[in-house]
């Protein structure tokens, strides 16, 4: 078998069965079935299905076999007795491993990094991710020649690699890989540079990312909250490109969301590579929310994750608001009180049912005023225009019409603060008050 057959997944092909295997630590009580639980979901958005699960307790894997040579020709036992056309790993396999299992249960072994890789084949829309997922491909495929030209050879009845057509066939490919992977890279750059110039021409809009765990619900909150009709379905990976969207506040005012690509437990590291570049862009934001679903036995863990990948990618000190979503499916009550203990100040919501998101808006309303400043404005009537603008881009807290103009006392950034005071707006001053006002303006809520 080529192996771009199994990671140019785009065509569509009748459902294949697999068993899906994977190692647990020893003493781990959980069923083969749990401990695979998150693989199985992996394969049945990759379209396969799962025909069974297959766990051996041990410390690490065996570094030629990943399986110990028993546990192995079981599993092939078991494929044979299941007819299942290939076996899936939970992890990643070295290219050695992965010939030895394919040797033994003779049919295709597919690990979590290309599993995976298949999923983002498939749900790669727009351009950037369309080269990033093959740069990763490419990047995978780079150590694994060899063993598919070991195949190719056996097949022909060859004697081996030394020296071989198949030798000089993989310093062909090899070098094809290259240029392939140098012209992507310049390609992913020019459009890195395009982002960078876009994000720096962008009004000085308060900008939030969603980010979370794969299927926590970011792109169903961004679509509850700016109604921007985001792909969002029970699959993992659903979003691989980032998004922002306008979000208006009541009263007026507009920040923006960024929805971005979700995080897993084990992420082939030529992903996170490849994805580092939409996550940057997402990581300049002024917030984060961070998604975690709450109703998820293994929420905890993917919280963990998600931190880790934060810190990787150096925004473990960003500000963050922890998000706990899919609380409408919360069963375990006990789980939920142990989240919330290491999250004393998580908000909790259902954006199925729209519970709690009176409480996100005023947790996200309340750290806006942390961060930015007050001041109270007038605004002449010669520049009466920059109103409308004052009302999308600062926090009204009061506003009072006056022979003068407007008077107004908001809550914005200091760079949107410092250029409403550059084209028009000036510091309120105490006799901008009428006499009979001398407290101060009326406050409107
Ligand atoms: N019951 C329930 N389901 C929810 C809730 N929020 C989201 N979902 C469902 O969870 C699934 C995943 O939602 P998405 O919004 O695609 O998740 P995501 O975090 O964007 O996922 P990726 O893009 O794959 O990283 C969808 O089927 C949603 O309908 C909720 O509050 N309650
Ligand atoms: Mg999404």
């Amino acid at each position: 078998m080529k192996s771009d057959d199994r990671i140019d997944a785009g065509n569509k092909r009748a459902p294949t069965e697999a068993i899906l295997f994977g190692i647990a630590p020893t003493g781990d009580p959980r069923t083969a079935a749990e401990v695979l639980h998150e693989l199985q979901q992996l394969a049945d958005t990759a379209e396969f299905l799962t025909a069974g699960c297959m766990v051996q307790h041990r410390r690490h894997a065996d570094p030629n076999s990943y399986f110990g040579s028993g546990k192995l020709e079981e599993l092939a036992e078991v494929v044979r007795l299941a007819h299942s056309g290939a076996v899936i790993c939970d992890d990643s396999l070295t290219p050695n491993q992965a010939k030895t299992i394919e040797a033994a249960v003779k049919v295709p072994c597919i690990d979590r990094s290309e599993l995976i890789l298949q999923i983002f084949g498939m749900h790669a829309r727009t351009p950037q991710a369309r080269l990033q997922v093959e740069l990763a491909a490419l990047q995978y495929e780079m150590p694994r020649l060899r063993r598919r030209w070991t195949h190719l050879e056996r097949q022909r009845g060859g004697i081996g690699l030394r020296g071989g057509a198949g030798e000089k066939q993989i310093d062909v490919d090899r070098n094809l890989l290259r240029t392939r992977i140098a012209a992507v890279n310049r390609e992913l750059s020019r459009i890195a540079q395009h982002k960078v110039r876009e994000v720096a021409a962008r009004p000085e809009l308060f900008t939030i990312a969603l980010v979370g765990y794969t299927n926590a619900g970011k792109s169903s909150l961004m679509n509850r909250l700016t109604e921007a009709g985001v792909l969002a379905e029970n699959r993992l990976f659903s979003t691989l490109d980032t998004r922002t969207r306008p979000w208006r506040l009541p009263g007026g005012r507009t920040i923006l969301l960024t929805d971005t690509v979700g995080f897993l437990r084990k992420l082939p590291h030529q992903l996170v590579a490849s994805f580092h570049a939409t996550l940057e862009e997402a990581l300049h934001a002024d917030l984060l929310l961070v998604l975690v679903d709450a109703s998820s036995p293994e929420a905890a863990e993917q919280l963990r994750t998600v931190d880790e990948v934060l810190e990787q990618l150096s925004a473990g000190a960003l500000p963050r608001i922890t998000v706990l979503n899919k609380i409408d499916m919360v069963a375990d009550r006990a789980a939920l009180a142990e989240l919330w203990r290491v999250e004393p100040h998580a908000v909790p919501i259902s954006v199925k049912t729209g519970e709690g998101e009176p409480e996100l808006l005023a947790t996200v309303q309340s750290h806006l005023a942390t961060v930015e400043n007050r001041l109270s404005i007038l605004l002449p009537h010669t520049a009466g225009a920059l109103h409308n603008e004052i009302r999308a881009r600062a926090t009204v807290l009061s506003e009072f019409f006056t022979t003068e103009g407007c008077l107004m006392e908001i809550q914005a950034s200091p760079a949107v603060l410092g250029r409403l005071l550059a084209t028009g707006a000036r510091i309120a001053q105490p006799d901008d008050l009428p006499a009979d006002e001398p407290e101060g303006p009326d406050r409107d809520g």
